[in-house]
């Protein structure tokens, strides 16, 4: 038991009624979360028994960000959209692999919107390495449901956010205001069961997570806080933002993606990376930064643009922020 009556081991669900309590909608929240962990039990057998089932590689196809779309890709976003939909409480779903919103339903129970990356990391897919998954939760404005206008509001107005892993082991966490915690999945019987009941960063940090092959390309600011980083912290970077972000979470650190001159604003996406992760690194007592502002304050002109990360410990955020823009 820890001291919020959570007990290790217990299952998701259990969890997921006792921190809802009356809080929120509980029926909302407690079905989008419970069908996000439906699908994530789907896509990890998916993932494990992709190369026996001639599911790995790419599907020849190029989506409407220029990039190869991998058959996990298509697998993880009809996995998503049929367990969000089947819950019954979402309305409107935005995806990477979507160019346009896609309303999955209406009515009165439906008045959450999901913004997400089913898989992120797609190029670690075909080499066995980490990919996740990436879910922002917000309430529908039901005056502008499926519009492109539903969703541009600021990542503080979101309602909880989620990502799994399929790493070592497949691990769900969520945060809902004021809390974080984390849950693995137990393939004797598919359930997900309590494993980080409270997931705060911590203050002693160890890692920075960046793309070192970029560090030619960045502006000297930007240089002097990586040569900063690089003196006080242990290089480790995946590749896979879910597992740069979760590695610094658990264990403290940071994950820094500026912009270059290859992406100018920034290579990750602001309303389906940046905002869910954001949320949950604040949650857990960490910060996040587009260099300029709070990842959780800028006001979104569309559903895929990207924007500069720089995520997790609070403090190393500042320091970063500090000598990046000094
Ligand atoms: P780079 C994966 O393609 C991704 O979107 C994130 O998951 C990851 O952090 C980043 O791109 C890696 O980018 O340029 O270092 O390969």
């Amino acid at each position: 038991m820890n001291n919020n009556g959570n007990i290790v081991g217990q299952r998701l669900e259990v969890c997921l009624k006792s921190i809802l309590g009356t809080q929120y909608n509980q029926d909302g929240l407690y079905g989008i979360i419970s069908a996000i962990a439906l699908g994530a039990t789907k896509l990890h057998y998916k993932i494990r028994f992709s190369a026996l089932e001639d599911t790995l590689g790419a599907t020849g196809g190029i989506n409407l960000h220029g990039e190869q779309v991998q058959k996990l890709d298509v697998e993880g976003t009809n996995i998503f959209l049929d367990v969000l939909q089947n819950s019954g409480y979402v309305s409107v779903v935005g995806c990477e692999e979507l160019e346009n919103l896609k309303v999955v339903g209406s009515g009165s129970n439906r008045s959450y919107t999901v913004l997400m990356d089913p898989i992120d990391g797609s190029s670690n897919i075909d080499v066995a390495v980490s990919i996740g998954s990436i879910f922002g939760i917000w309430f529908t404005d039901n005056n502008s449901q499926g519009t492109d206008n539903s969703i541009l509001t600021p990542g503080n107005q979101q309602v909880a956010a989620v990502y799994t892993i399929y790493g070592s082991s497949t691990v769900l966490v969520f945060a809902i205001s004021g809390r974080v915690v984390g849950f693995t999945l137990d393939p004797t019987d598919n359930t997900f069961r309590l494993t980080h009941p409270e997931i705060l960063i911590p203050d002693k940090c160890k890692y920075y997570s960046t793309n070192e092959g970029n560090f030619p390309r960045l502006d000297p600011p930007m240089q002097r806080a990586i040569i900063d980083l690089r003196n006080n912290y242990s290089l480790r970077y995946v590749g896979s933002l879910v597992a740069d972000f979760h590695r610094n979470l658990i264990s403290g650190g940071i994950f820094v993606y500026p912009t270059d001159p290859e992406y100018p604003t920034g290579k990750l996406r602001l309303m389906y990376e940046a905002n869910p992760l954001s949320f949950i690194a604040c949650n857990a007592g960490g910060d996040s930064s587009s260099g300029e502002m709070s990842i959780l304050d800028i006001k979104p002109k569309s559903l895929h643009q990207r924007t500069p990360l720089i995520i997790g410990n609070k403090d190393i955020v500042a320091r970063t922020v500090e000598i990046m823009t000094s």
